[in-house]
């Protein structure tokens, strides 16, 4: 059984104090997930840049027991798209999950599978419910890395394969410098 433990977000730098688990995300880990091919391969041929790392708290992965993670998401795009996260529905699907802004910009795409699509923007204190079924993604819309926290049941589940076949029905990019959202060509329902 565990013992109670603490840890501590840094709002300052975003990051989270003493994790045990650190997942990176480079553009070659990514393969797929943008929707402008020949900027992702040329991006890539350059330089194999981090967009994004995952810092975690070592819990179980039990019912009941609580997952959280602090993600830092890089500056960066990818032709118009901003740098991003996978994406993922949760394997048990109906568990929701808590995200917690900490520092820079960011938006939030989800989508149900009846095709709903919800988008939210989030900075410092924005407080995101992720309902049961939702698939989520994060972005980062700003010049500074942006940093969240989140909080899910730890027998959640991480499903990518749906996301990596179907994509999300919407994607942010930058438009006349501002984070436009428009319709996914590349979608499948
Ligand atoms: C958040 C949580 C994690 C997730 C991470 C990165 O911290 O939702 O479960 O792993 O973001 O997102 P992804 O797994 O989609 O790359
Ligand atoms: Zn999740």
């Amino acid at each position: 059984m565990l013992e109670p433990f603490k840890s501590a977000v840094d709002f300052e730098s975003g990051l989270l104090k003493e994790y045990d688990n650190k997942v990176e995300r480079r553009l070659s880990n990514l393969e797929g997930i943008f929707n402008d091919a020949p900027s992702y391969a040329q991006l890539r041929a350059e330089e194999d840049g981090m967009v994004y790392e995952v810092f975690e708290k070592e819990v179980p992965a039990n019912p009941g027991q609580l997952a959280h993670a602090v993600t830092v998401i890089y500056p960066g795009k990818v032709g118009a798209e901003y740098y991003m996260t996978k994406g993922h529905f949760h394997q048990k699907e109906p568990t929701a999950e808590l995200y917690l802004g900490v520092k820079g910009q960011g938006g939030i795409i989800m989508q149900n599978k009846e095709g709903k699509t919800s988008y939210l923007e989030m900075k410092p204190g924005s407080l995101v419910y992720v309902a049961p079924y939702w698939a989520h993604r994060t972005i980062n819309i700003g010049s500074e890395p942006f940093s969240f926290l989140a909080i899910y049941p730890a027998d959640a589940g991480h499903d990518y394969g749906t996301i990596e076949k179907i994509g999300f029905p919407k994607l942010v990019v930058e438009q006349e410098g501002k984070p436009t959202i428009i319709s996914n060509p590349r979608f499948k329902r």
